[in-house]
């Protein structure tokens, strides 16, 4: 081929090729497969191997390589990146509203609202539309030259497209990596035994600042653009809104939650939105960014000397803190697990104050080395249950105390176990009080047998005043000897009476997961019961039987089997039939209706939801021919987020099931 026909083709390739790169890492929309992706890429690596002259800087093939840097070199900006005031509360934004206002001598101002994305502000220089430079936001004046670094994002794009491209730009972006690559990052790091990053954006941050770029490259970090200073253009947009879009046309990945507010009312109804919605993202924001629309009241405002009059950051509740370990003390669970538990200083976290954190196991104390009297990030990211994120090594003075998980049980002091391939130690004493409590607060709470009144602190009186030990004792109460209790009134006895007469006839999925098995969740329980039907014929139920249950594999079956088989277990479930305790069958009309849109759907429920009940919306689900269910599992295909969602929405994300909000839920059943 000769050099004319070469460079050509070369063009034509680049072309074809940014094309791609734009549909698929900024537009997160491939066109073509990966393979066909590679084929390209061969085809012009080859062309340029042949003529090495025709090689540029702004060519897809020249984003990663280059030799460690010896250090960075520093970077003056054209226009100082400045700061940003924060607002916390709904007061702070009506107040920077009003000022808006009174400086610009008018009553109506437009606001741009962006998510304000967790990472770290970096600098773009284009010249003649090719990326010449980028540099971190440093003192505002000054950053570092972070250039090779910055061309491994492959959202950055190289050279700009249309037919707007201004000759001189600088474009302001946060640089972030996602959730899902800072836990892979840190589960690796952990394998190495190296320090983990405590956050995304510390993680984002360390990756950027890193001497090889090729360290850069395998880190996967990502970027939001949300500004712009154009030095030298064909075209200037008259409002930031304008703006966003004219950068999105140059080909830059441009948050698309942004959205324009035509009072500070409405920014606020945004900003509560996001509170909960921002779990259901999979990277991190902290607040949001308002910003005056017009670009002609932005300079009227200007900027003091850290930052602009035209901005602010509007901040959530943080959802970590720092504190320090004051404790560390052992849970007993329903099933004997012992569960270590930091007790804390207490500290407020995303709004509520805690003091414990579950510590999970053993080799999770180990692991992250937590020591009584550390200093600890404690997270409550979408978590009911605060944990301890990670210890602040480099602020222990040597008095900390490690922790030793005891040889027997902390409330009944039998000797404890740890099974062999099994991370958690159990106290195996039947008998063991606090397992008893454990298995008495299961069965009566919210999603089991829901009996309502019966509590924590009710179960810890009658199992230490000796009137119930299993779960028939429950039925057996009489008046008499509640009234005995503390606090326990009349009235009150009588209610909680009758909230355990109602418990008697539970529909069988719910009662199968109160008995507590083994690997029994919501999930399970409700296929068994949709399978057998009955509890007799899951008592008679053989092994494999039980096994032929789709979704059921050896290890539930085993447990479930095992269960019915126990003596014990099979008189308290004779002695609850006696007592009336006779769970509602799953009849035929549940089969029937799994006809409609939705079939072979299945969907699951987290929080409070606003419109409607959790019992309607999982009706809404059933009219559809969809199937919902009480765990999350490989085999759910979406999680609904209401409010204040629990530890599904973490599971959801891990297991990469589908999250809705619950607005887009409605829309999905057209209500
Ligand atoms: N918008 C961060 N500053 C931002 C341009 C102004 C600004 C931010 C922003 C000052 C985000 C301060 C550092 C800086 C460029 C100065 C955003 C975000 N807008 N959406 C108004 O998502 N984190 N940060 N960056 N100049």
């Amino acid at each position: 081929m000769d050099r004319e026909r070469a460079k050509r083709e070369i063009e034509r390739l680049r072309e074809i090729i940014r094309y791609h790169d734009y549909r698929y890492y900024v537009l997160n929309s491939p066109e073509i497969s990966d393979e066909e992706y590679d084929a390209l890429m061969r085809k012009l690596e080859e062309l340029e191997a042949l003529f090495p002259d025709l090689v540029t800087p702004d060519s897809p093939t020249q984003r990663v390589g280059g030799k460690p840097q010896e250090g960075f070199v520093p970077f003056t900006h054209a226009r100082p990146m400045l700061s940003l005031n924060n607002a916390f509360t709904e007061e702070e934004m009506r107040d920077f509203d009003r000022r808006v206002k009174r400086m610009l001598g008018t009553e109506t101002v437009e606001y741009v609202v962006e998510l304000k994305i967790d990472g770290l502000a970096v600098n773009l220089r284009y010249e003649g539309g090719v990326f010449v430079r980028g540099a971190t936001r440093g003192d505002g004046t000054t950053g570092e030259d972070v250039t090779l670094n910055l061309r491994t994002i492959r959202s950055i794009p190289l050279r700009l497209f249309g037919e707007k491209v201004p000759s001189l730009i600088e474009v302001q972006g946060e640089v972030f990596m996602h959730k899902g690559d800072f836990e892979k990052l840190n589960e690796e790091r952990a394998k190495r035994g190296e320090p983990l990053f405590a956050n995304t954006r510390n993680a984002a941050a360390g990756s950027l600042r890193q001497l090889d770029p090729n360290v850069t490259a395998q880190r996967k970090l990502d970027i939001f653009v949300y500004g712009a200073y154009l030095i030298e253009s064909p075209w200037y947009p008259t409002t930031h809104w304008e703006l966003l879009h004219f950068l999105k046309d140059l080909g830059f990945k441009v948050n698309p939650n942004a959205q324009l507010a035509r009072d500070i009312e409405e920014v606020i109804a945004v900003h509560r939105e996001w509170e909960e919605k921002r779990k259901t993202l999979d990277y991190d924001i902290d607040g949001l960014v308002v910003k005056v629309n017009n670009l002609t009241f932005q300079e009227l405002l200007g900027a003091t000397s850290k930052s602009p009059r035209w901005a602010i950051a509007y901040k959530f509740e943080p959802t970590r803190a720092v504190t320090r370990v004051l404790d560390i003390e052992v849970n007993v669970g329903r099933t004997g697990t012992l569960t270590p538990v930091a007790v804390l200083e207490p500290v407020e976290v995303g709004g509520v104050v805690v003091r414990r954190a579950t510590l999970h196991n053993e080799d999770e104390v180990r692991r992250k080395d937590v020591r009584i009297g550390d200093w600890v990030i404690v997270g409550r990211a979408g978590e009911v249950i605060p944990e301890v994120v990670l210890v602040l090594k480099e602020r222990r003075d040597g008095s900390e105390r490690i922790f030793t998980m005891p040889t027997s049980c902390p409330v009944c002091h039998s000797p404890v176990v740890r099974e062999e391939g099994e991370v958690a130690v159990r106290c195996i004493n039947a008998n063991c009080p606090a397992q008893i409590k454990e298995r008495l607060r299961h069965f009566a709470s919210r999603d089991a047998m829901d009996i309502e009144g019966l509590g924590e602190k009710l179960i810890d009186q009658l199992v230490d005043k000796g009137y119930v030990r299993t779960i028939p004792d429950l039925y057996r109460l009489t008046k008499e000897k509640l009234l005995k209790l503390e606090r326990m009134g009349d009235k009150s006895s009588e209610n909680l009476l009758q909230a355990i007469e109602r418990s008697k006839k539970r529909p069988l999925a719910r009662f199968l997961y109160a008995l507590g098995i083994r690997y029994v969740g919501e999930f399970v329980a409700q296929l068994l019961a949709e399978h057998f039907g009955s509890l007799r014929k899951i008592m008679e139920a053989s092994f494999e039987d039980l096994l032929a249950v789709e979704g059921i594999g050896p290890k539930v079956a085993e447990a479930v089997w095992q269960f019915f088989r126990n003596p014990e277990n099979r008189a308290m479930l004779e002695e609850l039939e006696a007592l009336g305790v006779v769970p509602e069958e799953e009849t035929a009309e549940v089969a029937a209706s799994l006809e409609g849109p939705l079939q072979g759907k299945t969907f699951v429920f987290t929080g409070t939801l606003s419109r409607f009940s959790r019992k309607e919306a999982e009706e809404l689900v059933r009219q559809r021919g969809g199937r919902v269910a009480n765990a999350v599992s490989r085999k759910v295909d979406y999680l609904v987020v209401g409010e204040n969602p629990g530890g599904k929405l973490e599971e959801a994300r891990q297991k990469n099931v589908r999250i809705l909000t619950e607005e887009e839920f409605y829309e999905m059943m057209g209500a």
